[in-house]
């Protein structure tokens, strides 16, 4: 079955819940509520990585992410932290994260996959070209699929080299980072080519611009019932969990799907 992984953004700035749970048993109490929404994991990010966001420096995103993350593992909740840094995601680890979700795959901090490896924990490995400041002048593709499939075996064998055990990675498309919304759909659309790389694979989609281009401009907050028509559509395909902002829709969804595939 598929899994929901509930955002919990610890920042100043995300597009959609950003500001809001700044403040530490804030942040905690909404993720419990995320785990009694249904979410299996909650993902816990110090730094926006919204297009054209400016970097958070290691000791900002440090103190955001920590408290947080001991919080909710000190709960027993599984907590992935949202991090491009190898620094973050050690003391996260040692805080209780079991999961380290880096959307840059490894390109962003070059000791990353050292300290996944070392820390033996679940890595997700996201297809990613370049910082948020940058990355929408990163959009040039002849075969979107083909070469963010390519792009993503080139760091996903990086990280096999570097001692992280092949079945501890999950992959990701990386739906708007560095793509079009034409791009976003297209990858959508051939999910299963990611599948058959044979690893487990997350979407996050929750909320983006390309939902709200396709309902004529409508705000991230009213975006959940797309986000939620493609949760159903990555339970169809089976991919292994979807992370999104809002739990309660995506669970009723995940549950018809699930209902639907028994024989
Ligand atoms: N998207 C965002 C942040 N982190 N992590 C993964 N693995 N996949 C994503 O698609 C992804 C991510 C941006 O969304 P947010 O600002 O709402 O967190």
């Amino acid at each position: 079955m598929t899994l929901l992984m509930g955002v919990l953004n610890v920042t100043a700035d995300s597009f959609s819940d950003g500001g809001r749970y700044l403040d530490p048993a804030a942040a905690v109490a909404h993720g419990l509520a995320l785990v009694d929404q249904g979410a299996s994991i909650v993902d816990v990010g110090g730094e926006s990585t919204r297009p054209g966001a400016a970097r958070v420096a290691a000791a900002e995103e440090l103190r955001r992410v920590l408290p947080v993350v001991a919080g909710l593992a000190a709960h027993g909740v599984r907590v992935s932290v949202d991090t491009m840094r190898a620094e973050v995601a050690a003391a996260a680890v040692a805080q209780g994260a079991s999961i380290v979700n880096d959307v840059s795959g490894g390109l962003a901090d070059r000791d990353m996959h050292r300290v996944v490896a070392e820390a033996g924990v679940d890595y997700v490995l996201m297809h990613w070209r370049g910082h948020s400041d940058v990355m929408q002048r990163n959009t040039n593709y002849i075969d979107v699929v083909s070469e963010v499939a390519a792009e993503l075996v080139l760091q996903r064998d990086r990280a096999i080299a570097a001692g992280i055990a092949a079945d501890r990675i999950i992959l990701d498309p990386g739906i708007g980072f560095a793509k079009t919304s034409e791009q976003n759909w297209q990858l959508l659309r051939e999910l299963d080519r990611l599948q058959q790389l044979g690893h487990r694979v997350l979407l996050g989609v929750s909320r983006k611009r390309f939902l709200g281009e396709l309902l004529a401009g409508r705000e991230p907050g009213g975006r959940d019932v797309a986000t939620a028509a493609l949760s159903g559509w990555a339970a169809w395909l089976g991919l292994w969990a979807v992370r999104t902002h809002e739990i309660a829709y995506q669970r009723d969804v995940l549950a018809v799907v699930e209902r639907l595939q028994q024989g």
